[in-house]
């Protein structure tokens, strides 16, 4: 069973958003396309409180892009972004839903943040995602969404370290480059940790 992952594809990281990811907003019509191929897709949902540790607003004399230790984490400070219940939170507005038979929060514990859907950054608490989709019989993994360099990163590690062969919807992603090369950077290491890039419009022919 092949089951698609549509990480993080929410207001906030689009175009416009608190923590815009550029071009953020062509995921989507891919993570549209795509679920044709599926028949479990699962979304993940970046989902904080106010007063999460990773926001830089949150400390005095702080600013985003600044480095911070959270609870023995090494955290990288963000602009208040995905905050629950907020439209910023909310997945885009384009984005197809109504077969999404689960979603999984994260990033709920002030006091770590969680960029992979499977686990937190301390890999200490899992979503529960994993064992979901070990109990649905599913064998290979497919990943799209936001951001590359982060969500999309940790959440394909996870995956792979988990036993799932994962496949990476390269087209089907975009990331932050706080740093410039930081998403490509990200694709070479999923792939030495073998992660398989593939484009969404061959993703009907690998299944
Ligand atoms: C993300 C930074 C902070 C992501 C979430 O979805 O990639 N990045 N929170
Ligand atoms: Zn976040």
């Amino acid at each position: 069973m092949n089951a698609l992952l549509l990480i993080d594809i929410q207001n906030d990281f689009l175009p416009g958003g608190a923590l815009a990811v550029p071009h953020g907003d062509s995921v989507i019509a891919v993570a549209n396309r795509a679920q044709e191929h599926f028949e479990v897709i699962i979304a993940s949902q970046d989902w904080h409180p106010a007063d999460h540790g990773s926001f830089a607003a949150n400390y005095d004399g702080r600013s985003p892009g600044e480095m911070l230790d959270l609870a023995g984490v090494e955290q990288i400070l963000w602009p208040v972004h995905c905050v629950q219940h907020t439209f910023g939170a909310e997945f885009a507005t384009e984005l197809n839903t109504a077969r999404v038979s689960q979603v999984f929060q994260k990033g709920t514990d002030k006091d770590i943040d969680s960029y992979s859907a499977f686990f937190d950054n301390g890999h200490t608490k899992a979503t529960g995602l994993g064992d979901e989709l070990k109990r649905r019989g599913v064998s290979s993994v497919y990943v799209l969404g936001l951001a590359t360099d982060y969500c999309v990163k940790f959440s394909s590690l996870d995956s792979l370290q988990l036993g799932f062969e994962t496949y990476l919807i390269e087209d089907g992603c975009r990331g932050v480059n706080l740093q410039a090369g930081d998403a490509d950077r990200a694709i070479t290491e999923m792939c030495a940790a073998g992660v398989r890039v593939v484009q969404s419009d061959a993703v009907g022919e690998t299944l």
